[in-house]
């Protein structure tokens, strides 16, 4: 009897530690008791954002990426600066855009149950309403984030991986996220919506080895084309980063990306691996026909990273700042 005891807390115990590690205490539904119609909310003050600027789902799904990892999804990405410090305010933000949406569904939340739904979970649920506003499939979003108080800008810089990165480095660092190889291809994925900088890729138009030479592994016509959209050091203009559906959220991104049409490396870096290759060689050719509840799945895996849950953390009145 003592030595069952004893496995049934051992078995227990392993069980809890390998929950923390994997969003334990979030659940679909998480408000159903506490804030019956949390998501609904959010879902009409989206529905009204989105019909006048859909070009913001882009920025909003990718919000919630760098959310999550850069210390886990807990809003660190929303806290302002006092100093300039916060992450907000690192170079990668660059095209972050859509702030003063989420503080525009954060006080309809709070007008109606104060103090109750957490910034992280916004986001998650948010990010959600981008992909489905721009034609991809409807998924269940986990809720009970708690939101942290801390944002550092130099941890993104170790955080967030570069555009430049190799297939090796992407993997190591989704892992390092509890994320897999199929989260990787998946979740990128994503680039079928939105916009880039030409500063994010010009590196492979212009000088690329040093010898005034573009990447000879994207499409001489490509880089023809792109060329003309990005001059050299531009570091303002937009591009398409799935020209003519940026907007819909489909597989074509992952055709592009076999033709070499893909804008950053590390896009390109998902044709060398066999696992990743394969997906995307596969999707685009049957039409994408599980990507979508694959997204789903992923965002899932992705939205559990270092969750903060259960009576930690806090419930932020106002995003952007501490209580
Ligand atoms: C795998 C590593 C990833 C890298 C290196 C990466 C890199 C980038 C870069 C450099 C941009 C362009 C930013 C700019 O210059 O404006 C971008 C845009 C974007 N990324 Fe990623 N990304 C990655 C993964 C993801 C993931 C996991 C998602 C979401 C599931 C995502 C969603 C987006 C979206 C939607 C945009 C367009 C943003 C807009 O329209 O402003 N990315 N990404
Ligand atoms: C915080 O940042 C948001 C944009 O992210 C800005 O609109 C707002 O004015 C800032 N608020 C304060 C109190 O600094
Ligand atoms: C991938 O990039 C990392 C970091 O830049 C580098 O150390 C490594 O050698 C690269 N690996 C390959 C296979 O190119
Ligand atoms: C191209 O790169 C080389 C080597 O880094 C550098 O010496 C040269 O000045 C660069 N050319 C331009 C036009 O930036
Ligand atoms: C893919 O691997 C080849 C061979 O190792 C390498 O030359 C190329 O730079 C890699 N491409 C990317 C985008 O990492
Ligand atoms: C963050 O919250 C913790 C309690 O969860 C508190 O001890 C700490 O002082 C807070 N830090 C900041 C910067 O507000
Ligand atoms: C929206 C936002 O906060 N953008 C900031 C991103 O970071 C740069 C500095 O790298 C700031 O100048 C922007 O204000």
């Amino acid at each position: 009897m003592a030595a069952m005891a004893t496995v049934a807390k051992v078995v227990c115990c392993f069980v809890l530690v390998l929950g923390v590690a994997n969003g334990q205490g979030l659940k679909v539904g998480f408000y159903q008791n506490t804030c019956p119609n949390a998501e609904a909310i959010v879902n009409d003050v989206m529905r009204t954002v989105f019909k006048e600027a859909l070009s913001l789902a882009g920025p909003l799904l990718r919000m919630h990426f760098h959310d999550c990892f850069v210390r886990g999804c807990e809003a660190s990405i929303l806290l302002n600066s006092s100093t300039n410090t916060a992450e907000k305010d690192s170079p990668p933000n660059l095209s972050l855009r859509g702030y003063q949406v989420i503080d525009r569904v954060k006080a309809a939340l709070e007008k109606k149950c104060p103090g109750i739904v957490s910034c992280a979970d916004i986001l998650a649920i948010v990010a959600r309403d981008a992909v489905v506003a721009t034609g991809g499939k409807f998924y269940n979003v986990e809720t009970g984030r708690r939101d942290g108080n801390v944002s550092s800008l130099t941890e993104t810089l170790t955080n967030l991986l570069p555009p430049t990165a190799n297939i090796t480095t992407l993997i190591a660092g989704f892992n390092a996220k509890g994320l897999s190889v199929k989260d990787l291809v998946v979740l990128s994925g994503g680039h079928t919506i939105g916009t880039s900088h030409c500063s994010s890729f010009s590196n492979r138009l212009y000088n690329f080895t040093g010898k005034n030479d573009a990447d000879p592994s994207m499409d001489p016509n490509y880089v023809k084309v792109l060329k003309k959209r990005c001059k050299i050091n531009d570091q303002t203009t937009l591009v398409e980063m799935d020209p003519g559906s940026f907007k819909t959220f489909d597989i074509k991104y992952f055709t592009l990306i076999t033709k070499r049409r893909a804008l950053f490396t590390s896009d390109e870096a998902l044709l060398n691996n066999s696992v990743t290759k394969a997906y995307l060689t596969a999707q685009s050719k049957n039409g994408g026909s599980t990507f979508g509840d694959d997204f789903g799945v992923s965002m899932m895996n992705m939205g559990r990273i270092s969750v903060i849950t259960g009576s930690a953390g806090h419930i932020r009145k106002f995003c952007y700042k501490n209580n």
